[in-house]
């Protein structure tokens, strides 16, 4: 029958794959052999459908070849240690989703100098729990504005400045042996203007001028460009690039000295497939996937989110899985909600893709709760989103070294009575200080009038209200923007997945406010949430009431209590339970042992959580982690929440 001679093709394809892999494994015992074979076996099917589906079916098996042949090799390579941590994570694939994650995201200059002192900051980072810790983009970038680093001219190796490659290796080693784990950004959407690939472009080498979207003239750019959003459209307007040397428009999104890659050319993805072999030998074990939304062009579309970016995602996946299989990869897809989920799978992707993806639903309502003291809005964003797999989690925060967009769907919004467009309106002028009864100090990144959008760039402690609050030197309203800071991050630590700290938020450091002077930085106001480490500021996290011992003691608090109760896990899917106040959020996490809910009040005053709803949720009588105590109803039978209190109670 036709489908026995399916089957038949698919096994011999399978078989060549063996095949080919073995031919690498020459110097390889015949139980790492074993391995190997039985890793392509597992994952084989879905590299080969993946790039079936991206390419034309000769091209396809012959890439798929090829990329075995490099799994292979890589593997060979592989330290003994690192193929240690393989198999210890072969035997927990849910490693990342344990509640005793934590991460914290840092640039390595600006926290400790380079890569050695990063080493000498293990233990504060112990201290402060963590588990996970990205460091901003290190590969070697263009001389002059890299754009923080993500316009990358040669990954295979360290920025000259922070170290080398053995700095890294050691930097890994070292981690590895603290309990923690290094996330790098894999940056594929696009290469620096000097990148080999793009040098030899300029020279007019066919093989790498294909590497990119070259354009002849300014027709077709403009048929993209009908359709095509501006990412930066302040210092980077357009999505092209004239380049005197190709004689071409080069496709570039982000600034004109990144240019996009073309991953319609399957020698691209083969390029980054060695890129991720080679990094992950290095000891890496998370790729945060650098701006992936973009990753494949489409005519008449924003280019954006295209289906082709889950099957690139889904075959390098295999790849590394065959390979690498302790390293996980992270989707940095900042889009709208309706895209989102898709980044961990959905339909045929279901599971395997991304294994962890960026909240930003949840940290743009972190922001809008905060600002409005309401909760509706957040419940029906957070409701409306389809579950994950329970094999994948999300990446939860509340500041990261970019700007803040805020993505709230229009129906969303709509179905709680608001309008989109004036809620965001509202948010850019309260987060911008504009807003009558603001205290947040933030500034606006990347004013488009043409389409009334206004990114936010800020700390978090000075988008929270603390900067304003030292400033007229009011303590009660310092006091309050701290807790505000803390109820941010109660949310997103207790919402399951991987938390992670924006270096100084564990010290509330506000903007920067020298961030415009360094050379390059002019333009970019993101620079303002990006300070260096005040390690004299750090000190005051040990003397008691400053706002550094609050939040750091606070964070390590929940942490320790996280760590401590399996209901955090990340495949337990978090509810948003009965509103009976518009200012208290209730998330609930159903776990076998039993539910556990946490109560965020969002607003300045005092609010109920009526004791019938506790018993619903079945914690009526219950225990506050987070204190210790026994919840005490009051006589009206309501838990009375103060403002910007949280609670996270389990049943007794
Ligand atoms: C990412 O962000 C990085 O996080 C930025 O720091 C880089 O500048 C950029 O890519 C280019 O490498 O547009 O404003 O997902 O929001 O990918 C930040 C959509 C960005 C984008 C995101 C991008």
């Amino acid at each position: 029958s036709p489908l026995a001679g399916a089957d038949t093709a698919r096994a011999s394809a399978a078989q060549k794959a063996r095949t080919a892999g073995r031919a690498e494994l020459r110097n390889c015992s015949e139980s790492d052999r074993e391995v190997f074979d039985v890793r392509v076996a597992k994952w084989w099917p879905d590299l080969d459908r993946s790039l079936q589906r991206l390419y034309p079916a000769e091209v396809a098996a012959d890439l798929g070849l090829r990329l075995v042949r490099a799994a292979a090799r890589a593997f060979a390579d592989r330290h003994p240690d690192l193929r240690h941590l393989d198999l210890v994570r072969t035997l927990s694939p849910d490693w990342f989703e344990d509640p005793s994650m934590l991460g914290y995201a840092a640039y390595a200059e600006r926290f400790a100098q380079d890569l050695a002192g990063v080493e000498g900051k293990l233990e504060y980072l112990q201290e402060l729990g963590v588990t996970y810790l990205h460091l901003m983009p290190l590969l070697t970038p263009r001389e002059g504005d890299s754009d923080g680093g993500y316009a990358v001219a040669d990954y295979r190796r360290v920025r000259a400045d922070l170290g080398t490659n053995e700095d890294l290796e050691h930097l890994t080693a070292a981690l590895r042996s603290s309990g923690m784990s290094l996330v790098l950004d894999l940056v594929l959407n696009h290469v620096a203007r000097e990148h080999e690939w793009a040098v030899a472009a300029r020279r007019g080498e066919v093989k790498y001028r294909n590497y990119f979207y070259i354009l002849d003239t300014r027709e077709e750019v403009d048929a993209f460009e009908e359709t095509l959003p501006e990412v930066f459209p302040d210092f980077a307007p357009g999505n092209f690039t004239w380049d005197e040397d190709l004689k071409g428009w080069v496709w570039t999104t982000f600034n004109s000295f990144q240019w996009d890659v073309n991953w319609s050319n399957p020698d691209v993805l083969f390029e980054y497939a060695e890129i991720i072999l080679y990094l992950a030998n290095l000891g890496v074990e998370v790729l945060r996937m650098d701006a992936i939304a973009f990753m494949w062009k489409r005519l008449g579309t924003n280019s954006q989110n295209q289906v082709e970016v889950h099957d690139i995602t889904q075959a390098l996946r295999a790849v590394a899985r065959i390979a690498c299989p302790a390293i996980a990869f992270k989707a940095e897809a900042i889009v709208a909600p309706a895209d989102l989920v898709q980044y961990l799978g959905t339909g045929e992707h279901y599971g395997k893709v991304s294994d962890l993806a960026y909240h930003n639903v949840l940290m743009v309502q972190i922001w809008s709760m905060l600002a409005a003291g309401e909760v509706s809005l957040a419940a029906a964003s957070l409701r409306a989103l389809p579950p994950i797999p329970s094999t994948t989690a999300w990446i939860t925060y509340v500041r990261c070294h970019d700007d803040i967009g805020w993505a709230i769907d229009d129906a969303d919004a709509e179905s709680v009575g608001l309008s989109g467009w004036a809620h965001r309106t509202f948010l850019s002028d309260y987060y911008s200080g504009h807003y009558w009864n603001s205290p947040a100090s933030g500034v606006v990144f990347q004013s488009n009038p043409e389409t009334g959008d206004r990114r936010i760039s800020g700390t978090a402690a000075s988008l929270a209200g603390l900067e304003s609050a030292l400033r007229r030197g009011d303590d009660e309203a310092a006091d309050t923007a701290i807790a505000r800071l803390i109820l941010g991050y109660a949310l997103v630590m207790g919402w399951g997945g991987i938390p992670v700290i924006w270096m100084g938020d564990e010290l509330a450091m506000m903007n920067d406010p020298q961030w415009a002077a360094e050379p390059g930085h002019e333009a970019d106001n993101r620079w303002a949430h990006r300070p260096r480490m005040d390690w004299r500021l750090a000190e005051a996290r040990h003397r008691a009431g400053s706002p550094q011992q609050q939040m750091f003691s606070a964070l390590t608090r929940l942490q320790q209590v996280r760590r401590a109760h399996p209901h955090f896990h990340a495949s337990i899917a978090p509810e948003i339970a009965e509103i009976h106040d518009e200012g208290i959020l209730a998330v609930l996490r159903v776990h076998p042992i039993g539910p556990l809910v946490g109560l965020h009040n969002f607003s300045n005053s005092w609010r109920p959580y009526p004791g019938s709803a506790l018993s619903r949720l079945g914690v009526l009588a219950g225990t506050d982690l987070t204190s210790g105590a026994t919840l005490e109803l009051s006589e009206d039978d309501n838990l009375w929440l103060p403002p910007y209190g949280f609670r996270w109670v389990i049943g007794s």
